[in-house]
């Protein structure tokens, strides 16, 4: 028997394939089971590219607070305004509009394949964010769930949202490691306030780890008791028929879009005619970008008109 290329699953097949690929079958169990999972660092990116990416990070956390930001110390606000901000908290927005080692990061071919998985191929990027931590107060993990629940609190059963960070610094109990409650992707709910804290686990994982999850998980983060910085990227995604945390859709550039392949057109909605003005929609952005697979199946699909109307 083989699996990975059944006729009835072709979307998904890519997927499967994907996944068994890079040896992530065990990440997947886990995050059927217990809703989240950690990747260690040799499946996720090499040494150079992550040292990139932190470095990058860590210049946009000088340049937008206007103050050094330094691993080893703890960090401040100074001119930096964005909420939300707590007690040693702030989070950067907006980073794959600020430096090209982030259109890399969203196409990391571990990354891109267990949210692929997650969302059965239907996601987009919503968010990527850097959560930058230090040494603060916390009165509760602030546990919660990423989707967005309906007016009674309920979510779906399947992942509408699914999210990813990827660790440039290490993560511990001690270090304000983030904060999951195990198999509760199944309540498919919101938790009620203070529900569960003394169920979650403290997510341990080495600098270079990939920790990604369900969206209905219930998670939050222990309080950082350390000095020094606790940085990642987050990599937050939704479905293609939910909006999105940051504005992409329309103001990705077309150079952006040249130099990237057509997967990462699809993640910022550059195929989404949705959202048109007096001129109407412009179904063309679909076609343009579209997938090897879903052009098959109109190409299969055109050839049986065709050959019924003759
Ligand atoms: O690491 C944390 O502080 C938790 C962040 C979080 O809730 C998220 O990224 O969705
Ligand atoms: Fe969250």
């Amino acid at each position: 028997m083989e699996f990975g290329k059944f006729k009835s699953t072709e979307a998904l097949n890519q997927t499967y394939n994907r996944i068994r690929g890079l040896g992530l079958e065990e990440n997947i169990c886990e995050l059927d089971t217990y809703g989240f999972t950690v990747v260690p660092p040799d499946k996720v990116a090499d040494k150079a590219f992550f040292e990139r990416i932190r470095s990058t990070v860590l210049r946009l956390c000088t340049e937008r607070t206007g103050i050094e930001f330094d691993l080893d110390q703890n960090g401040a606000f100074g001119e930096y305004k964005a909420q939300p901000q707590s007690d040693g908290q702030f989070l950067l927005f907006y980073l794959l509009m600020a430096d090209r080692v982030f259109e890399e990061w969203i196409l990391n071919p571990t990354l891109y394949a267990l949210i692929d998985y997650l969302m059965r191929g239907q996601q987009q990027l919503s968010s990527l964010t850097s959560f930058v931590k230090w040494k603060g107060d916390r009165d509760s993990l602030g546990l919660h769930s990423d989707s967005p629940p309906d007016r009674d609190g309920h979510l779906p059963a399947c992942s509408d949202v699914a999210n990813a960070a990827y660790c440039l610094t290490d993560y511990t109990l001690d270090n304000g490691a983030i904060a999951m409650v195990p198999g509760s992707h199944l309540y498919c709910r919101q938790p009620q306030p203070g529900e569960a804290e003394s169920r979650a686990v403290p997510v341990e994982a080495e600098a270079g780890s990939l920790i990604a999850w369900h969206g209905n998980i219930w998670h939050g983060a222990f309080p950082k008791k350390t000095d020094g910085l606790r940085l990642n990227v987050t990599s937050y995604h939704c479905h293609r028929r939910l909006k999105t945390q940051e504005a992409y859709q329309w103001r990705v550039t077309q150079e952006m879009l040249n130099r990237n392949p057509p997967e990462f057109a699809r993640l910022v909605g550059a195929d989404d005619h949705m959202g048109w003005d007096e001129n109407g929609p412009d179904y063309a952005r679909g076609v343009r970008y579209m997938s090897d697979d879903v052009k098959k199946r109109f190409a299969a699909a055109r050839a049986k008109q065709a050959k019924k109307a003759a």
